[in-house]
């Protein structure tokens, strides 16, 4: 196994492959077996682009290829950094074939992000994208470049415009000739040098060994800087296997990505790996916006999708107001969308219930996370327990228990601390060199359990409802912020002398983010809350970790160890916004 990881006791690996759980296919294994199958059925739907599961082995195998001959090998780690696109799949299957690992970060991460990734991964390779969202990712690869100096593979998909139909900038036929600086080189260039040397360079290439390690997922993490999740072949196909199953897909199944790819639930519960092992198509959609994800759902038949619950109250009051309007055009036709899986945060009973009414589909609750575990309610559970819960374990082989600050089991129906173990649950962030043996001797007991930070209560048949979170974190709208990052970035700032970030109650997005400040100066000559913002992006935060509010105070509450009392910021801060409300 990838050193600095925590392999599963002997027995325990053993117990997951004699129950079946563990099968010894590779991710790619599974897309060659159904390329294999069904060569000519399309696997995905990327703006005007349609590839069959044929076409996309096509090109992992090319691109692998390419790589290849290039340098990368097994084990080399690769931060991937890629929108919403059929890119995206061809370049973490090609990186599977090797045996090389993806380190997914999202497109919203800016260079503080990327630099950390590529250096605490120790990352050879970068691939992103041109102009996205309105922002040029090259200038990313140009900072990784100067400050990350083992990357050597720096591959660009497409190079602007991202306004392109198919949102795959630049990549369709006749684009114009690219020019990249600091010897990066062109997706487009990259896949043709592969198909030129064909499959055959890769005779040679032993397919990677599926209890190694697949990819680098990342942690939402509590603490200073983003943790790495190390999730082998073995693990996490059964988890999309048998998360297939639970929500039904088959050959049928028309998935749609709307959450960024890179995230664990639209990967995985069971998301796009889901829908291409069922033998199903997936449909990429570059924006989430009610208006366009409509059309894509009733164009492409949609039959499944996945949203955070800010997602979701937003397509619910979109689909309301468009019926209100009466217009027989107003809404187009969602009657394909079989099951709305909301997950990430939790969904608010009051907007669960709303569901099947206005869209007129079932609501799946999924609550997981990347290091493993993830319940859903099943489909044919009773509307009350699909509405109130947020739902029970994939596998009898996970192991929940709910505890108390003693790490004492409390009985059903108590809130208490979820520790999880199981064949889909890490048993230790990637740790190289040692670099987070500390973390995982706090976030992992002796016996292997996985301390999630969430505060559930279980009921007598087994769901969990998410009572609250005892983590350092905000989860804003389903963006997980460790508190404590966002503060060490603030602590940069010469003016500020200390920082406390917490999570603020919001309507829409469940929770913002407040940074409370104490500066240095008085008062009066304290840097403003659009200064300290201004700060935090220049510092290269991404965009959903900048506070969106920052109130500056004079001292912080204490608790009676002496450590910030965020209990009584929280406190504090409710209390005010309902003063101002
Ligand atoms: C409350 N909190 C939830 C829910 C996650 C499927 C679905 C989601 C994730 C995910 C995932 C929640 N209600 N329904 O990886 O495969 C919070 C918890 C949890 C944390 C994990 C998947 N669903 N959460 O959200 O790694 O606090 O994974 O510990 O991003 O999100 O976050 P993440």
């Amino acid at each position: 196994m990838l050193p600095g990881c925590t392999p599963w006791p002997p027995e325990y690996a053993a117990r997951y492959r004699a129950a079946g759980h563990w099968t010894g296919q590779t991710l790619h294994g599974m897309l060659r077996a159904r390329a294999v199958a069904h060569p000519d059925r399309v696997a995905v739907v990327s703006g005007d682009r349609r590839w069959t599961y044929a076409e996309l082995d096509a090109r992992a195998i090319w691109l692998a290829a390419a790589w290849h001959r290039r340098g990368l090998r097994a084990g080399d780690r690769v931060v991937v950094q890629l929108p919403n696109t059929a890119e995206f799949l061809e370049v973490i299957f090609a990186l599977f074939r090797l045996g090389a690992l993806p380190v997914y970060a999202l497109p919203s991460h800016r260079h503080s992000e990327i630099t950390h990734f590529c250096t605490a991964t120790g990352a050879v390779g970068y691939v992103t994208t041109g102009r996205h969202a309105g922002f040029d990712h090259r200038l990313l690869a140009a900072h990784a470049v100067q400050h990350c100096p083992r990357l050597r593979h720096v591959v660009i998909a497409g190079t602007g415009d991202d306004a392109a139909p198919g949102g795959a900038p630049g990549a369709g036929p006749g684009s114009a000739p690219e020019e990249l600086p600091f010897g990066a080189v062109s997706l487009d260039a990259l896949r043709a040098e592969g198909r030129e040397a064909g499959a055959a360079a890769l005779a040679e290439v032993p397919e990677p060994d599926p209890a190694d390690i697949a990819f680098l997922q990342l942690s939402g993490g509590s603490t200073g800087l983003p943790k790495f999740i190390p999730r082998t072949h073995d693990d996490y196909l059964y988890s999309v296997r048998a998360s297939a199953e639970i929500c039904g897909l088959g050959p049928d199944t028309v998935l749609m990505c709307v959450l960024p790819m890179a995230h664990n639930f639209p990967m995985s519960s069971p998301g796009f790996l889901g829908a291409l092992h069922a033998g199903g198509r997936v449909v990429l959609a570059p924006r989430a916006t009610p208006a366009e994800a409509f059309a894509l759902i009733a164009a492409e038949r949609v039959t499944i999708t996945s949203l955070v619950p800010p997602l979701a109250l937003l397509w619910l009051d979109a689909a309301e107001a468009a019926r209100a309007q009466g217009a027989p055009d107003a809404l187009p036709d969602l009657g394909s969308l079989r099951v709305l899986q909301v997950g990430g945060a939790k969904f608010s009973e009051q907007a669960a219930r709303r569901v099947r009414p206005v869209l007129g589909c079932d609501l799946q609750q999924v609550f997981g996370m990347a290091e493993g575990l993830v319940n859903y309610t099943r489909l044919d559970d009773p509307e009350e327990v699909r509405c109130t819960t947020q739902g029970r374990p994939i596998s009898p082989d996970d192991e929940v228990r709910v505890v108390d600050d003693e790490d004492r089991d409390v009985p059903d129906g108590t809130p208490g601390h979820l520790l999880t173990r199981g064949p889909y649950t890490i048993r230790g962030y990637y740790s190289p060199d040692g670099a987070a043996d500390a973390h995982n001797a706090a976030a992992f007991t002796p016996d292997g359990y996985y301390r999630t930070g969430d505060v559930v209560r279980r009921t007598p048949d087994g769901y969990l409802v998410v009572e609250g979170r005892a983590k350092d974190q905000i989860n804003r709208g389903g963006e997980k912020i460790a508190a404590e990052e966002v503060e060490n970035h603030l602590l940069a700032h010469p003016d500020v002398h200390d920082a406390a970030v917490v999570a603020m109650p919001d309507d829409y997005l469940g929770e913002r983010t407040c940074a409370f400040v104490v500066p240095r100066a008085p008062r009066d000559q304290a840097p403003s809350g659009i200064a300290l913002k201004a700060f935090l992006r220049g510092r290269g935060l991404a965009d959903y970790k900048i506070p969106d509010r920052v109130e500056i105070t004079e001292a912080f509450p204490r608790t009676h160890v002496g450590k910030v009392s965020k209990r009584e910021l929280r406190q504090a801060l409710r209390a005010q916004l309902l003063a101002r409300a």
